[in-house]
């Protein structure tokens, strides 16, 4: 069992990422019988949820003339435009009914801000707003972060590199991630975590 100083941080495990939902990451749903049983080997679990108002800045439909998965210019830089997805409150944001996780004690939303995305669950895309995690996982005397979920090249990479820059040993658990893959982002986020110093592990080393 890891102890309070490892936490097991699990991203957007939402319906809204699972096949046949709005932003569907291709066999999304697989990540949620490894997290669970990830989930049993740690004392310390966090949560994150995916969580925009409607009229989100991210999202395609918001911005007349534009379809999803183009890239648009934003006061904060580039950002992918997204079909609508995790509406706060609706059951696509709701997290999978499968998860299994009853000692998870905090749940970050992030996103909610109107006009700037947060894939990080640290940072939102403005790159300074502080969601408010680093300062809980210091407080709590959090040393090491363990990532899973989805998806491996936006939200769990956008994560971990930031647990990362606030000065925690990172790892990324693959086999309990799924990624959306646009455009070559996941080459690019495993090329990015390694570079950052972020370990790249699989589920059987840590329920051996
Ligand atoms: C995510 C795109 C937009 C994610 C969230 O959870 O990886 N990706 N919003
Ligand atoms: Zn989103």
């Amino acid at each position: 069992m890891k102890g309070a100083d490892e936490v097991l941080l699990v991203v957007d495990v939402q319906n809204d990422f699972m096949p046949g939902g709005a932003l569907a990451v291709a066999r999304g749903d697989e990540v949620v019988p490894v997290v669970n049983r990830l989930a049993r080997a740690f004392s310390h679990v966090v949560l994150t949820q995916d969580w925009h108002p409607a009229s989100h800045v991210s999202f395609a439909a918001n911005h007349a003339g534009r379809t999803p998965f183009e890239m648009m210019t934003l006061r904060y830089g580039e950002q992918v435009l997204w079909p609508v997805h995790c509406v706060q409150n609706t059951p696509g944001a709701a997290l999978h009914r499968d998860l299994d996780v009853p000692h998870a004690r905090l749940v970050i939303r992030k996103g909610h801000h109107v006009d700037v995305d947060s894939y990080s669950a640290f940072l939102e895309a403005d790159r300074t707003t502080p969601t408010g995690l680093a300062g809980y996982l210091r407080d709590t005397g959090v040393k090491r972060v363990w990532c899973c979920g989805l998806a491996t090249d936006y939200c769990v990479a956008w994560s971990a590199l930031d647990a990362r820059a606030a000065g925690f040993d990172v790892a990324v658990i693959e086999d309990a991630c799924r990624a959306i893959d646009l455009n070559g982002s996941l080459d690019a986020a495993w090329r990015d975590l390694r570079n950052a110093g972020v370990s790249r592990v699989q589920s059987a080393s840590l329920l051996a």
